[in-house]
């Protein structure tokens, strides 16, 4: 269970100020020393984060951050290190200690609710102070699940498991399928895998083998091909497959060799239900027309990876879109958890398919584009639109198909 991707697993944040016990209380809830722990404030300086099974959740990551003391600090935090670890907290679990809940713990609830982060509240140390009654009710009124805890000795340990569950957001932990919605027992999917100098040596990435997983799990089949063996493939088989995803990268070429009748997407199109929002996307990627050569595009990437020749995130995307609009776009690249605060001065956001981040974070950068009112699309939508095949892509979601039917009026 521990091999189960970090991107599935659900996030629980541990936040405070120095020194209350949180660092102890990951110690308790894992009944295992993650987490260094001392009497000197600050402690923890860099978030310590632990995967683990718990029942009947399935697996969880709990992120143990760095203590900060007051209000004013928060603000600078938004900004730097610890904006990110919010950015993937699926379930924010906020540590305070005997009857005091201040400024500082009501800010940290606030961003929570206004991200649709649930809350738990723990009152630890509860050996040498409890919380009184009022502030208990006060608490609870506004949703925020109450545990009084003793870190040191696991006491409260059970109940803080129990609100855990409880609290636990259900969209997250039954996030969207990736594709057995789209196929039932006994279809054939045919899955288009390209192996180029972008593939890893020796396997398959995370999103094929997710699918390939779902479709077992659908007792349904499915067929692995490269792009080159698709036409010959589609000759051997006396019946019609109930889809065919490719990689965005072979779009053409698949749809191409795919019969018009046969329903055909990319796997980072999947990937948008999955860790993101379609519909979001689609309305990002209709921006595309509206591009202007000067304008600026932000390619957001969630892998860290050196960028290799014929990259599509460097490469092959903004040749596709320069093709299309026409004349020249200024790109800025972002990888892994850094996202830009200055979204402002982009035209649009493409964004990978994201298989390595939880789909908390995904959102969270949804959030962000909206705030600033930036439209937001990813690498499967773009590709599509630029190439010109976008109804063929999401031809296996009529309701999102309709939509931008509706929209493109
Ligand atoms: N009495 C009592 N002491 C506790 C309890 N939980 C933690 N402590 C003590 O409080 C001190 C701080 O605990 P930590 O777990 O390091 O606190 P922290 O919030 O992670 O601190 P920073 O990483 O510095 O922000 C240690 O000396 C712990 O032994 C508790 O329930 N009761
Ligand atoms: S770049 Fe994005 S979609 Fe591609 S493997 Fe990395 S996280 Fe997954
Ligand atoms: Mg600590």
């Amino acid at each position: 269970m521990q091999k189960t991707p970090k991107g599935m697993r659900l996030h629980i944040g541990i936040f405070g100020r120095r020194n209350v016990g949180k660092s102890s209380l990951l110690n308790a809830l894992t009944r295992q020393t993650v987490s260094i722990v001392s009497n000197v404030a600050g402690t923890t300086t860099d978030p310590v984060e632990k995967p683990m099974e718990l029942l009947p959740i399935g697996p969880v990551v709990f992120i143990d951050t760095a203590g900060v003391d007051d209000s004013g600090i928060l603000g600078d935090m938004r900004t730097a290190h610890t904006k990110k670890i919010f950015d993937r907290t699926d379930l924010a679990i906020i540590v305070t200690t005997g009857n005091y809940w201040g400024p500082f713990e009501e800010e940290l609830a606030t961003e929570f609710t206004e991200r649709s982060v649930p809350i738990i509240t723990v009152f630890n140390k509860a050996d040498l102070e409890t919380p009184s009654d009022e502030l208990v009710q006060k608490l609870e009124l506004e949703k925020r699940a109450v545990v009084k805890a003793i870190a040191t000795e696991a006491g409260g340990i059970f109940d803080l498991r129990e609100a855990i569950v409880r609290q636990a957001p259900q969209d997250i932990i039954n996030s969207p399928t990736i594709i057995s919605d789209l196929i039932r027992p006994g279809d054939l999917a045919i899955l288009v895998v390209p192996i180029d100098k972008e593939a890893p040596k020796g396997r398959l990435i995370l999103p094929q083998v997710q699918a390939i997983r779902e479709i077992l799990d659908s007792d349904a089949y499915c067929m692995v091909v490269k792009e080159r063996e698709l036409r010959d493939a589609f000759q051997k088989l006396n019946s019609k497959p109930a889809i065919v995803v490719t990689d965005s990268q072979a779009f053409l070429k698949v749809a191409a060799d795919t019969p018009k009748d046969v329903l055909m997407t990319s796997f980072s199109i999947l990937f948008a239900r999955v860790k993101g929002n379609l519909s979001e996307f689609v309305r990002g990627a209709m921006v595309i027309d509206k591009l202007k050569p000067g304008d600026n595009v932000l390619i957001a990437e969630s892998c860290t990876h050196h960028p290799i020749t014929d990259d599509i995130g460097t490469v092959k995307i903004p040749r596709w879109l320069t093709q299309y609009i026409g004349g020249r776009i200024n790109f800025s690249h972002s990888q892994g958890h850094d996202f830009p605060d200055d979204l402002e001065k982009y035209k649009l956001i493409i964004h990978c398919g994201s298989c390595m981040f939880n789909r908390r974070e995904v959102l969270s950068r949804i959030m962000y584009a909206k705030r600033a009112e930036i439209p937001i699309t990813n690498y499967g939508l773009a590709i599509a639109y630029s190439l010109g095949i976008f109804e063929r892509a999401l031809s296996p979601f009529p309701n999102v198909l309709e939509m931008y039917r509706k929209l493109k009026k």
